[in-house]
C-alpha cells in the first residue's frame, strides 16, 4: 500500500495521470487519510487554499415525470398526491426573491412532464432573462435535453440552440447516475442510457455551453464502477474541456426504491470526494454538495481535496425528498464561516468561476 502512495504522490508532483487500477486501489484502502493527503496536494497545486461558493436558488419547475427511476423519491405521476407543476409566475417571483437576496444564478431542473411542450421552457427562459436579466440560468441535464429533442423531433444540436437563444447560460450535472449498464439498468431503467448522456454532453460543450458532471454513489454500484464512471468522464474533458465542476452525490436512501441501500457513511463520502480530486487531473473543481454530504462532511472535506462547497441554494426538494438531514438553505455568512473555520480562503464566485469577492 504505502508503495502505491508513493507511486501516486509522483504522478501528482510531475503532474502525471493516475491510471484506472491506481483509482480502484484507492478505493481499496482504509487509509482514508493518506487518501486524503494525496487528494488535498493534488488540489493545493491546482486551487491554492480558495473555496469557492456561489449566491444561487435551486428552482425545481415540476415533480412530474416519465421516468421512474428508483432512486428518485422527487418524482411524481399525475394521480399522485404531492405532484406539481409551477406556474411561470410562480417561477419569476422566486427568480426575483433570489436576485433580491444577491443571488447571482438560478439552477432549474425538473421531471419530464409528460404534457408541457417546449415552448414552455422557452418561454420560462425568456421570460426570466427579460425580468432578471442579472442571473445566469444553469438549468436542464443531458436528460431533459434528449427528452425536449425527442419532443419536438428537432436535433440535440437544433435544441441546444434554442434554448440558448431564449437564455440559458450553462447546464448542471445531473442525470449521470452511474454510467455503468448493469446498475443503471436497476435504478434508472427507462433513462437514457451512460453513452447517450455523455453523447448528448458532447454536443452541449461543443455548441460553446459548460456544465457540470455528476455521479450518484452508495446505491448498488462497486468500486469498479465509480472508476468506470470518472473515466468515462476524464474521456469526455480530454475531448472538449467543457466540464466546469464534479460533484459526486451522496445517495440518499429515503422513500426510494433501491433494494438495500442505506446511504453513504462519512468515510466513504470522503474517500470518493479524495479519489474524484486524484484521479480527474482535467477538472479544475470538485464540489461538495452539502446538501446530500451534510454540513460537517461537506467542511471536512475541504481537507480531502474539495475546493467548492456549491451555494446557499436556498428551496431544496430532490434531496430532502429522499430524506437528507440538511438544511434547506445556507446563507453567505455560513458558507463563509464554514470555509474559514476549516482553515481555508472563502470567495464567492459566479457561476462560470469569475471571482467575485474573498469575504
Ligand atoms: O440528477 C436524485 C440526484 C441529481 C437522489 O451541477 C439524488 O452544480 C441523492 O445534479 N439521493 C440532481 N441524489 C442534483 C444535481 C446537482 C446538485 C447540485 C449541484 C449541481 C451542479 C447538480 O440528484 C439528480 C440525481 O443524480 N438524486 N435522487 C437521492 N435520493
Amino acid at each position: 500500500m504505502t508503495r502505491l502512495f508513493e507511486n501516486i504522490r509522483t504522478k501528482i508532483e510531475a503532474g502525471a495521470r493516475v491510471s484506472d487500477a491506481e483509482a480502484l486501489a484507492l478505493f481499496e484502502s482504509n487509509d482514508l487519510l493518506a487518501v486524503g493527503e494525496l487528494a488535498a496536494l493534488a488540489n493545493r497545486r491546482r486551487n491554492g487554499d480558495r473555496v469557492f461558493f456561489n449566491v444561487n436558488r435551486h428552482i425545481n419547475y415540476t415533480n412530474l415525470c416519465v421516468n421512474r427511476c428508483t432512486f428518485c423519491a422527487f418524482c411524481r405521476e399525475v394521480e399522485d398526491e404531492g405532484c406539481y407543476t409551477l406556474a411561470l409566475n410562480d417561477i419569476l417571483e422566486k427568480a426575483a426573491e433570489a436576485v433580491a437576496a444577491g443571488a447571482t444564478e438560478i439552477h432549474m431542473v425538473g421531471g419530464l412532464h409528460p404534457d408541457l411542450p417546449f415552448d414552455f421552457y422557452l418561454e420560462m427562459l425568456a421570460a426570466l432573462r427579460a425580468d432578471s436579466p442579472q442571473l445566469h440560468i444553469k438549468a436542464f441535464t443531458a436528460v431533459e435535453i434528449d427528452y425536449f429533442a425527442g419532443l419536438t423531433g428537432q436535433s440535440v444540436e437544433q435544441v441546444i440552440d434554442e434554448l440558448r437563444g431564449a437564455g440559458l447560460g450553462s447546464m448542471p450535472g445531473g442525470g449521470a447516475e452511474i454510467f455503468a449498464a448493469e446498475v443503471r439498468q436497476k435504478i434508472c431503467p427507462e433513462k437514457i442510457s451512460g453513452e447517450r448522456w455523455l453523447e448528448v454532453t458532447e454536443k452541449v460543450h461543443r455548441s460553446g455551453l459548460k456544465t457540470n458532471a455528476t455521479m450518484l454513489f452508495g446505491h448498488l454500484e462497486g468500486y469498479g464502477d465509480r472508476v468506470d464512471h470518472l473515466g468515462r468522464l476524464r474521456t469526455l474533458q480530454d475531448a472538449t474541456g467543457g466540464f466546469q465542476a464534479f460533484i459526486p452525490l451522496a445517495f440518499q436512501p429515503d422513500n426510494t426504491r433501491v433494494p438495500g441501500a442505506k446511504g453513504v457513511g462519512g468515510a466513504d463520502a470522503l474517500k470518493t470526494l479524495a479519489i474524484s480530486r486524484i484521479y480527474l487531473d482535467n477538472f479544475d473543481h470538485v464540489k461538495a454538495y452539502w446538501v446530500m454530504l451534510g454540513l460537517k462532511i461537506a467542511q471536512v472535506s475541504l481537507a480531502f481535496g474539495v475546493n467548492d462547497i456549491d451555494g446557499t441554494v436556498v428551496e431544496e426538494k430532490i434531496g430532502h425528498d429522499a430524506g437528507a438531514a440538511s438544511p434547506q438553505a445556507l446563507s453567505k455568512e455560513q458558507l463563509c464561516a464554514m470555509i474559514r473555520k476549516a482553515g481555508r480562503t472563502p470567495v464567492e464566485r459566479d457561476t462560470l468561476y469569475n471571482e467575485l469577492t474573498v469575504c
